[in-house]
C-alpha cells in the first residue's frame, strides 16, 4: 500500500482552546499521499469558514501513518429516521439507546450534557448503566482521529447512497464506524454544535449508522458526541484506540 497520512484540524476563536479560546471547529482524515494537499487544503476551509465563528487559532497536524499499524473496517451501514420536529427526533433517539441496552439515566445525562454544552471538541464518555462520566476531560473530552476512506471505496459507497457523499457525512461516517468498533462501546449519540445543521445520529454496531434529521433547534450552539461504554471498559486503552489506531474505512 501507498505512504498514508492522518491530517487533524482544530480551530477555536479568542486563542488556543487549552487557553480559554472557543471551538470553532476540527475534523480529521487520512489520506494516500497523493492526496494530503487537497485534505489539509479542505481542512483548512473549514477551518475558516464554520458558522460557529471566526477561528483566530488553527492547528493542522500532518502525520505519517505505519501502514502495518492499519486496521481495515467496513463502514457502519445507513438508515435515515426523517422526523417532524425536535421532539420526536429525541424520542427516536431515547428508543434506539434504550434498545442498545442503555439505561434511562444515561440517556438523560447524555442528553442533557449535549444540551448544556456549547463548547466540547471532543467526546464525552459515559456509563451506559449508571450515566455518570467517566473520562476527566471536562471541555477536551476524548477525541476520535487517525480515520478515513479509502478514496475509491467512497467513491463507490457514495454512488450507492446518494445524498450521502458529503464531506460532514463521510466524516462522520467513518469516525461513526471507528468508535462503534472500540472495545466495550455501546453507543454513540451525536449531534452536531454548528448552529446551521440539525441532524444527528446514533450509531452502534448493532444498530448501525442511524441519522436522526432534527436532534436539536436551529440556531443553537449545543452539540457534540457521547461515548457511551461498558463498566468493564479501561479508559487508557479505549483512548488509545480512538486517538492513536488508524483505521482505514473501505
Ligand atoms: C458534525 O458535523 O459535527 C456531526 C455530523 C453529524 C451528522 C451527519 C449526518 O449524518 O448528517
Amino acid at each position: 500500500m501507498d505512504e498514508i497520512y492522518s491530517v487533524r484540524m482544530r480551530a477555536a476563536e479568542g486563542g488556543p482552546h487549552e487557553k480559554g479560546g472557543f471551538h470553532i471547529s476540527g475534523g480529521e482524515t487520512l489520506v494516500l499521499k497523493q492526496s494530503l494537499e487537497e485534505a489539509a487544503r479542505q481542512l483548512l476551509k473549514k477551518a475558516i469558514s464554520h458558522s460557529r465563528g471566526e477561528a483566530d487559532y488553527i492547528q493542522l497536524v500532518v502525520e505519517k501513518i505505519e501502514v502495518k499499524k492499519l486496521v481495515r473496517l467496513t463502514p457502519l451501514s445507513v438508515s435515515t429516521d426523517v422526523v417532524q420536529s425536535v421532539e420526536e427526533g429525541r424520542q427516536q433517539a431515547v428508543i434506539h439507546l434504550r434498545s442498545l441496552g442503555v439505561s434511562e439515566s444515561a440517556i438523560r445525562n447524555g442528553l442533557e450534557l449535549l444540551l448544556s454544552s456549547t463548547n466540547l471538541r471532543g467526546a464525552a464518555v459515559l456509563s451506559a448503566s449508571t450515566g455518570q462520566r467517566l473520562d476527566l476531560y471536562k471541555d477536551r473530552g476524548i477525541r476520535a482521529t487517525r480515520m478515513g476512506w479509502d478514496e475509491d471505496r467512497f467513491i463507490q459507497w457514495s454512488a450507492q447512497h446518494p445524498g450521502l457523499g458529503t464531506p460532514r457525512i463521510a466524516e462522520a461516517i467513518a469516525l461513526a464506524t471507528k468508535v462503534a468498533h472500540a472495545p466495550f462501546m455501546v453507543a454513540e449519540l451525536c449531534w452536531s454544535d454548528d448552529p446551521e445543521y440539525i441532524t444527528g445520529y446514533i450509531a452502534s454496531r448493532k444498530t448501525g449508522y442511524v441519522r436522526i434529521t432534527q436532534l436539536k433547534e436551529k440556531g443553537s450552539l449545543c452539540g457534540g458526541r457521547i461515548f457511551y461504554v461498558m463498566d468493564q471498559v479501561d479508559l487508557a486503552s479505549l483512548q488509545t484506540y480512538l486517538e492513536e489506531i488508524p483505521v482505514w474505512i473501505g
